[in-house]
C-alpha cells in the first residue's frame, strides 16, 4: 500500500486541487490544523501582497465523512480568491460576448530564472502566460493541506516533522534586497523526530528514502539544493568523523550519539532524525529586471514585472515540511500497510517490539 498525490491548479484559475490515495480508513482529520499550516504558508517576511488577498482554506470534496478518512481518495481545494481579478484571463473556456482582445496581454518577456522561456520552449508558446501559472509557487498551498494530511497519519506513529529557516539575518537581507528592489533566497531545515528504522529501502534507488526526500524537496519551485545530514560537509571529513558509532543501552536497545547521517544509512531510517536542508535560489520576478528577448518579435527586453515576493523562504520552511512529512506517510503507508488505521498502527507497534530500538 503506498500513498500517492496528484495536485493540479494554476496560480490565478479558480482553484488547486490535490487528490491522495492510498490512506488507512478512520483516519482523524483535524481542518483546524490543516488550516493554521495554511495560514503559517502565507506568512513569512517579504511575501507579496497577493497574501493579503488570499485566506487559504481547506475544503474536502470526497474521502472523509465525518471528519474521518474512508480508505477511498482523497479530493481537498484550496480556492485562489485572486482567480475574481483574473477571471477573464484565466478561464478555462472561451467566454461568449466578450470583446476579441480584452484580457490579459500575453507574456512574451521571458523572466531569467522563472519557468516563462523553458515552458515556452517545450510546449511551443507564444503566450509565457502558459507556462508561469502552473509552474508558480501558488500551487505549494494545496500540497501543504496534503501535508497536513500527511503529519495527521504520522502522529498516530509518533512522528512529529518540522520545517524552520536557518537562513542568518533573513529579515535584514530582505530589506536591503526589497531596498534595491532585487530578490533573495535562503536556506531551511526540516527534521523529523520518531522516525522508525526501516523506512525506504536500498533495494532501488526509487525506494531509498533520501532519493525520494532529495526528490520531493527537489520539486518545490525555486530549491536549487538538497543535503542530507552533514551533507556537503562530509565530503570534507575523514571517515572517522563522519560516521555515527551504533551504541547500545542497558535494555540492549541501539542508538547513536550523533547524527552526521541525518537519520538515513543505506537509504533506510535509521532511527534517528531525520534532518534535511533545502537551498532555495533568490525568486526570479524583479522590479529592475535583467535583460531578457521578446519571444515574438526577437528584439532584446527587459523581462517581465509583475507582482511578486521579494523572498518566500519562511514558506519554504512550511512546504519543505509537508513534503518530508508527505514522503514519510508514503514510506511508511509502504512498511505497515493496513486499510484500517488500527492495522497500520498495529503493525507499526509490532514492529518496534520485535526490533532493538526504542524511540529516545
Ligand atoms: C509566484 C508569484 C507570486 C506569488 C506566488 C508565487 O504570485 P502573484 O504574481 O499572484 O503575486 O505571490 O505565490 C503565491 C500566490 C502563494 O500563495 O504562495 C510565482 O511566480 O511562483
Amino acid at each position: 500500500m503506498s500513498l500517492n498525490l496528484v495536485t493540479a491548479g494554476e496560480s490565478h484559475g479558480p482553484a488547486l486541487v490535490a487528490i491522495l490515495s492510498g490512506l488507512p480508513a478512520g483516519l482523524v482529520l483535524d481542518r483546524d490544523a490543516i488550516n493554521a499550516d495554511l495560514v503559517r504558508r502565507q506568512q513569512g517576511y517579504g511575501r507579496s501582497p497577493r497574501q493579503q488577498l488570499e485566506q487559504d482554506t481547506v475544503e474536502v470534496l470526497a474521502g472523509l465523512r465525518h471528519g474521518r478518512t474512508l480508505g477511498t481518495p482523497l479530493a481537498l481545494v484550496v480556492r485562489n480568491r485572486d482567480h475574481k481579478n483574473w477571471e477573464w484571463g484565466m478561464s478555462p473556456w472561451p467566454r461568449e460576448g466578450e470583446p476579441s482582445g480584452k484580457g490579459l496581454k500575453p507574456v512574451t518577456l521571458p523572466r531569467p530564472g522563472h519557468a516563462d522561456l523553458s515552458g515556452a520552449l517545450k510546449y511551443e508558446l507564444t503566450d509565457a502566460r502558459d507556462a508561469l501559472e502552473r509552474a508558480s509557487a501558488r500551487q505549494t498551498a494545496v500540497a501543504v493541506a496534503a501535508g497536513g494530511v500527511a503529519k495527521a497519519l504520522l502522529g498516530y506513529i509518533a512522528i512529529d516533522v518540522l520545517g524552520r529557516v536557518v537562513t542568518e539575518a533573513l529579515e535584514e537581507r530582505i530589506d536591503g534586497a526589497r531596498a534595491d528592489r532585487d530578490t533573495v533566497g535562503g536556506v531551511v531545515e526540516v527534521r523529523a523526530h520518531g522516525v522508525p528504522p526501516g523506512l525506504g529501502s536500498y533495494a532501488s534507488k526509487e525506494e531509498r528514502l533520501d532519493a525520494r526526500l532529495a526528490s520531493a524537496l527537489m520539486g518545490i519551485q525555486a530549491v536549487k539544493g538538497v543535503e542530507v545530514g552533514a551533507g556537503f560537509e562530509l565530503a570534507e571529513r575523514r571517515g572517522s568523523e563522519a560516521h555515527d558509532e551504533i551504541l547500545a543501552d542497558e535494555d540492549g536497545n541501539l542508538y547513536r550519539e550523533t547524527n552526521h547521517a541525518g537519520g538515513i544509512e543505506g537509504g533506510i531510517s535509521n532511527g534517528e532524525p531525520v534532518v534535511v536542508r533545502a537551498a532555495m535560489k533568490p525568486l526570479p520576478t524583479l522590479m529592475r529586471p535583467l535583460r531578457s528577448v521578446d519571444l515574438e518579435t526577437g528584439e532584446p527586453g527587459e523581462a517581465l514585472v509583475e507582482r511578486s515576493d521579494v523572498a518566500a523562504v519562511e514558506a519554504l520552511a512550511v512546504v519543505a515540511e509537508a513534503a518530508v512529512a508527505f514522503e514519510l506517510a508514503r514510506a511508511a503507508r509502504e512498511k505497515f500497510g493496513g486499510d484500517a488505521l488500527g492495522d497500520f498502527v498495529g503493525a507499526w507497534r509490532a514492529y518496534l517490539e520485535r526490533i532493538p530500538w526504542r524511540t529516545r
